[in-house]
């Protein structure tokens, strides 16, 4: 019963970015935010990677399918300089409707969304984009295979994976996460927020989300939240009366986040 909120947030969350890429990329090469299919079959899917925890890291992502042939590209900016940014591929292939986290999933209000509070909401990894070997999940934390960010805190990566048909099948189901976060500005990584709960070695500020971005229009097919938001009590605009009894909860839930990603969007709007 997530999938209102998922499609509420992407509406709210994908204008910043638009207006950011605008300003950006000049328009020729903006592909646009629809996925597209090429003359030789791949298909294409655009994703705006969102900064979390005030990290000011942006950038965009195409994963370009062609059967089960994956071409990862970022462009990143807003990075830690010189430091090595964890990045994956997360969410589930069983239909399971994970999406980037907000600020609301701080559950410790310690002002930052650490990787582990993150998890519940956008899923486990499911592939890691290292820059060569193995890109299971069981690589996600080894930062000496993870591409690292100029001086000037850009990262550019790319690579062609083999996924299973399962990832090949829902690959609109999972979104990009970029870790590293550096809240103190010392252009690198250390233990001011502590270590991290995924591997006490590493600094906390190292496997924090720095961004997050899920393919543009994956929404498709989400139950429409039609008269919820207003409070006219109807049910109109979701599927099942059945179904807005069983997901009331979560639809308040989703009206929450939705305030919060309004206020976000304000803030966005001001500084771009
Ligand atoms: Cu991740």
């Amino acid at each position: 019963m997530t999938a209102p909120r998922t499609a509420r947030l992407t509406t709210l969350i994908v204008l910043p970015a638009a207006l950011c890429l605008a300003a950006a990329i000049p328009a020729a090469a903006h592909p646009g935010h629809s996925a597209g299919k090429a003359a030789d079959g791949s298909e294409s899917y655009q994703v705006d990677l969102e900064q979390l925890n005030d990290s000011g890291a942006h950038g965009t992502a195409m994963l370009t399918l062609d059967g089960r042939e994956l071409n990862v590209k970022i462009d990143a900016s807003g990075l830690v300089p010189g430091q090595p940014h964890a990045q994956h591929l997360h969410g589930s292939t069983d239909g399971h409707d994970f999406h980037c986290p907000d600020a609301s999933a701080d559950k410790n209000g310690d002002g930052i969304v650490t990787t582990a509070e993150g998890l519940p909401v956008y899923g486990d990894i499911n592939i890691s984009l290292t820059t060569k070997g193995d890109t299971s999940k069981k690589s996600g934390l080894d930062v000496t295979r993870m591409p690292v960010a100029d001086k000037d805190g850009k990262l550019s990566y790319e690579r062609t994976l083999t996924v299973s048909q399962q990832v090949a099948d829902h690959i609109k189901d999972l979104h990009v996460v970029q870790h590293g976060i550096d809240p103190n500005g010392n252009d690198k990584y250390d233990f001011g927020k502590g270590k991290s709960e995924l591997d006490p070695k590493l600094p906390q500020e190292a496997t924090a989300p720095a961004s997050c971005g899920m393919v543009a229009g994956a929404a498709v097919g989400s139950m429409p939240v039609g008269g919820v938001e207003t409070g006219s009590g109807g049910t109109q605009g979701v599927e099942s009366p059945g179904l807005f009894a069983a997901g009331g909860a979560a639809l308040l839930g989703a009206a929450a986040l939705g305030v919060t990603a309004r206020r976000r969007r304000t803030a966005a709007t001001d500084t771009h």
